[in-house]
C-alpha cells in the first residue's frame, strides 16, 4: 500500500516535471522586485512615456530605435487565424489509462495504470473568425495533443461523431459554402444564411451530420460538458503486428448538455467568451473537468460486417452493436500562462502518431493528412513550429534537419547527413529493434481511381437513426433550428430543395421544418443538381443501397439518457434586495455548494445587501451586468422589502421569465413566491409544494428538503415539459 502511494506521488512529481518543462522553456519567469523594463536587446530603458524629439515640441527623430523597435514588434504582433476552428480555448491536464491495453496497441501511453501523460487539449468553433462568440450553432473541435515518452499524439476530433463530407476534395467547399458569404462578409460564425444551404441542399451525404448541428449538440451548456469523437476509423496496431479498427470517443462525467436556441442567441450578446470563461473559471477554482476516454473497437475480419462503410466517415458504429469500453480519463488541471504562447500557438496535426495507432484509408482523413502541416506554415510561418514550447515533444528529438526561419535549436557538429562516419554515424536509425514507427503493412491491390465506393452510397439511413432516437423535446428542437436557419436563407428554391432532402430523412421533421416556412414539402426537385443527384429527381436513386439498419434506435445518441445526477459547478443566481431573508439563503447556499454548484447573488445593484438579521452579503452582480441565461438555476429568498423591491425592477421580473422559459430550475420561498407571481406564475402556492415540473416553492421558512427538491430539479436540466406551456413575456 505504502509502496503504491509512493509510486504514484513519484509518478505524479514526473508528470509535473514533464508539464512544467512544456510550457517553462522560454517562458520569461522573473519576477523580481530590482526587473527593470529593457528593450529585446536587454538594453534598459529609462522613459517609457516620451519619444525622442527636436525639442519638447519637436518632431520625432527617425534616430529613436528604442520608439522603432517598441511599434515595430506591435506592428506584427498578429499572426493570421486558422482557416477553420479561427475560436477556440486550451487548457493543461493528464491522461491515465485504466488498464493495459497490450492486447490491443502498443502505444505506450496506453500501458501503465500508473503513468500520467501530461496533455493540451483545445476546444473550438468551426466557422467564426477568431472574435467570434462561443454560442454559435457549430460543431466543436476538441483536440488533444498527448506528450507521450514515444513523442506527440494528436488526437484532432470534433464533439458530432461524423462529418458533412465524405471526401477531402470537398472541404474548401464545404468552408467556402459555411463561412461568411464573399462579397459582403455577412454572417459571422453562423450557418443560417444561403450559400450554406444552397451547397448542403446538394450534398446528401451532409444529411446525417446536418441532424447533429441542428441537434442541442451545436450549442453545449459547457465545453466540459459535450463528448469528443476521433470522428475516423483508426487502427490500433499491438506488439505482434495485429491491427484493428478502433473509433475513440470521449465522454464527459458530467454529462452532455446544451442550452436552448433562444439562449444561445442571447448569450452570444451577454457574455461572447461564456465558454472560454466557464473553462478557465472551473480549473481556476480546482473543479477540473474530466472525460473518460473511450473505444469501439472492431476485428479486422469483420470490416464488411455493417450496413455501412467503416471508412465513410458521415457513419457512426451505433453502440447497440459495438459497446464502448472505457479506458482512461482525461482530466484538465491547469489553464494557460498565456493565450498567444499556448492557445494561438499550438499546432494539432491527426499525423503526428505514435507507434500502436495508424490512420485507415477514410479519404477524408487522408486529405486531413495534408493538410494541418501545410496550414502551419502559413500561420505559424516556418517549418520550426514544432519548436514552439507549447508543440514541442518531451521525447528528445534528433534528426538532420536544420535551419529556416526562427530556428531554436543550436545544432552541433559538422554533420547534418545520414549516413556518416564523421558524426559516428549519428543519430541511429530506430530499425534494428523496430522501436520506431511501423506503418500497418495493410495489403493494397488496386486501381488508381478517382471514385467512391458504392458502399458509400447511403446517405439517409443514419440520419434517420439520429432523428429516431431523439427525445421529443429534441425532436422538436431539430425542427425549429431547421425553421431558423432555412428561414434566413432567402432564396425559395433552396429551402425547397432542402425539404425535399429532409422528407428523405423523416416525413414529419420534414412537414414539421415546411409547416414553420410556409412552404410544401416538394415531391421532386428542379433547378441545378450536383452529381450525386440524379437529374430526374428521384429519390430512389439518391441511395441505391439504403441498407436495413440493425438497430432502428440508439439511446447513446439523445442527450435526454445522459447523465443527470450532479449539479456540480452549476451556476445559481439568487435574486435579492436589503432585507432578504438570510436565514433561507444560508439553507440553500449551504446546501447548493456542499453538492459542488456555484452560487452567486444578484442585486439591482453593486456593493453590499443587508438581509434579515442584519447579515451583511457581498453582491456579485447587478441586474445591470449579468442576466438569467448566464445560470442554470435561479432562487429567490423571502423578506418582504427584498421582495418588495425586487418586484419593482423590471430586469428581475424578466430575469425570472426568461429563466421560466428556458425551463430551468427556481426555487422561491416564503415572500419569494409573490416575485414569482409579479412574473409569470400566478395563483396560490400553498405550503411546500412543486407547482410545476422544476419549479419549487415554500410558503414555510425553507429546509434541507426543499433544498434538495431544487438540487434534483437542477440535475435533470430542464424541465423539458415546460417548453410547450411557457408563454411568458421574455
Ligand atoms: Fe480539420 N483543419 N480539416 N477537421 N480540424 C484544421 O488545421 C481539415 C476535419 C479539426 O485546435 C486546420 O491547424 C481538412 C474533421 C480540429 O488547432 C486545417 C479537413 C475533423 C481543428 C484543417 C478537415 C477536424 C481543425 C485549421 C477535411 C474532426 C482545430 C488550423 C479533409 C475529426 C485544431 C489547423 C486546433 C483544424 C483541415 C476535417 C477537426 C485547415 C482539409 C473531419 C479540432 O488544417
Amino acid at each position: 500500500m505504502a509502496k503504491n502511494i509512493q509510486q504514484k506521488k513519484t509518478q505524479k512529481a514526473k508528470t509535473q516535471k514533464a508539464a512544467a518543462k512544456i510550457t517553462d522553456l522560454s517562458a520569461n519567469t522573473e519576477n523580481s522586485a530590482d526587473q527593470f523594463l529593457t528593450t529585446n536587446q536587454g538594453l534598459r530603458i529609462n522613459d517609457n512615456q516620451n519619444s525622442l524629439k527636436a525639442g519638447e515640441r519637436g518632431a520625432t527623430l527617425l534616430e529613436d530605435f528604442i520608439l522603432r523597435e517598441k511599434i515595430t514588434h506591435f506592428d506584427h504582433e498578429r499572426i493570421p487565424e486558422r482557416i477553420v476552428h479561427a475560436r477556440g480555448v486550451g487548457a493543461h491536464g493528464f491522461f491515465q489509462v485504466y488498464e493495459s491495453m497490450a492486447p490491443y496497441t502498443k502505444a505506450k501511453f496506453l500501458q501503465d495504470p500508473a503513468a500520467r501523460t501530461p496533455v493540451f487539449v483545445r476546444f473550438s468553433t468551426v466557422a467564426g473568425f477568431r472574435g467570434s462568440t462561443d454560442l454559435a450553432r457549430d460543431v466543436r473541435g476538441f483536440a488533444v495533443k498527448f506528450y507521450t515518452e514515444e513523442g506527440n499524439y494528436d488526437l484532432v476530433g470534433n464533439n458530432i461523431p461524423v462529418f458533412f463530407i465524405q471526401d477531402a476534395i470537398k472541404f474548401p467547399d464545404l468552408i467556402h459554402a459555411v463561412k461568411p458569404e464573399p462579397h459582403n462578409e455577412v454572417p459571422q460564425a453562423a450557418s443560417a444564411h444561403d450559400t450554406f444551404w444552397d451547397f448542403i441542399s446538394l450534398m446528401p451525404e451532409s444529411m446525417h451530420m446536418i441532424m447533429w448541428a441542428m441537434s442541442d449538440r451545436a450549442i453545449p451548456r459547457s465545453l466540459r460538458m459535450m463528448e469528443g469523437f476521433g470522428v475516423h476509423t483508426f487502427r490500433f496496431v499491438n506488439e505482434q503486428g495485429k491491427s484493428r479498427f478502433v473509433k475513440f470517443h470521449w465522454k464527459p462525467l458530467l454529462g452532455v448538455h446544451s442550452v436552448v436556441w433562444d439562449e444561445a442567441l442571447k448569450i452570444s450578446g451577454n457574455d461572447p467568451d461564456f465558454h472560454r470563461r466557464d473553462l478557465y473559471e472551473a480549473i481556476d477554482s480546482g473543479a477540473f473537468p474530466e472525460w473518460e476516454f473511450g473505444v469501439q473497437i472492431v476485428e479486422e475480419k469483420d470490416e464488411h460486417k455493417f450496413d455501412f462503410d467503416l471508412l465513410d466517415p458521415t457513419k457512426l458504429i451505433p453502440e447497440e452493436l459495438v459497446p464502448v469500453k472505457r479506458i482512461g480519463k482525461l482530466t484538465l488541471d491547469r489553464n494557460v500562462d498565456n493565450f498567444f504562447a499556448e492557445t494561438e500557438q499550438v499546432a494539432f496535426h491527426p499525423g503526428h502518431l505514435v507507434p500502436g495507432i495508424d490512420f485507415t484509408n477514410d479519404p477524408l482523413l487522408q486529405g486531413r493528412l495534408f493538410s494541418y502541416t501545410d496550414t502551419q506554415l502559413s500561420r505559424l510561418g516556418s517549418p520550426n513550429f514544432h519548436e514552439i514550447p507549447i508543440n514541442r515533444s518531451l521525447a528528445p528529438v534528433h534528426n538532420n534537419q536544420r535551419d529556416a526561419h526562427m530556428r531554436q535549436t543550436i545544432n552541433q557538429g559538422r554533420v547534418s547527413y545520414e549516413p556518416n562516419t564523421l558524426g559516428g554515424g549519428c543519430p541511429f536509425q530506430a530499425g534494428k529493434d523496430m522501436s520506431g514507427f511501423v506503418s500497418y503493412a495493410e495489403k493494397i491491390d488496386a486501381r488508381k481511381v478517382r471514385a467512391r465506393s458504392p458502399s458509400f452510397f447511403d446517405h439517409f439511413s443514419q440520419a434517420t437513426l439520429f432523428f429516431n432516437s431523439q427525445s421529443e423535446p429534441e425532436q422538436t428542437h431539430i425542427i425549429n433550428a431547421l425553421r431558423f436557419e432555412l428561414g434566413k436563407v432567402e432564396t425559395i428554391a433552396i429551402r425547397e430543395r432542402m425539404l425535399f432532402m429532409l422528407a428523405q430523412v423523416d416525413k414529419t421533421l420534414a412537414n414539421g421544418v415546411a409547416a414553420g416556412l410556409g412552404l410544401q414539402v416538394p415531391t421532386k426537385i428542379n433547378g441545378p443538381l450536383n452529381q450525386s443527384i440524379p437529374a430526374d429527381g428521384d429519390p430512389k436513386k439518391f441511395q441505391p443501397q439504403r441498407a436495413k439498419q440493425e438497430v432502428g434506435t440508439s439511446a447513446a445518441l439523445s442527450m435526454a439518457n445522459t447523465v443527470k445526477d450532479t449539479i456540480r459547478t452549476r451556476k445559481i443566481a439568487v435574486l435579492a434586495a436589503d432585507g432578504f431573508d438570510n436565514a433561507a439563503l444560508t439553507v440553500f447556499k449551504n446546501a447548493l455548494t456542499r453538492e459542488g454548484a456555484v452560487v452567486k447573488i444578484v442585486a439591482p445593484r453593486l456593493g453590499t445587501l443587508t438581509g434579515s438579521e442584519g447579515t451583511e452579503v457581498d453582491i456579485d452582480f447587478s441586474l445591470l451586468t449579468c442576466k438569467s441565461v448566464l445560470f442554470d438555476a435561479v432562487y429567490v429568498p423571502g423578506g418582504e422589502q427584498s421582495v418588495t423591491a425586487l418586484s419593482n425592477e423590471a430586469d428581475a421580473i424578466h430575469f425570472l421569465n426568461e429563466a421560466y422559459k428556458h425551463c430551468k430550475a427556481i426555487a422561491a420561498t416564503t415572500e419569494g413566491i409573490d416575485l414569482l407571481s409579479a412574473a409569470f406564475l400566478k395563483g396560490d402556492a400553498g405550503a411546500d409544494v412543486i407547482a410545476e415540473e422544476g419549479i419549487i416553492l415554500s410558503r414555510n421558512p425553507p429546509g434541507k428538503k426543499v433544498a434538495t427538491e431544487f438540487i434534483n430539479a437542477i440535475a435533470r436540466h430542464r424541465a423539458w415539459g415546460r417548453e410547450n406551456k411557457a408563454h411568458v413575456p421574455a
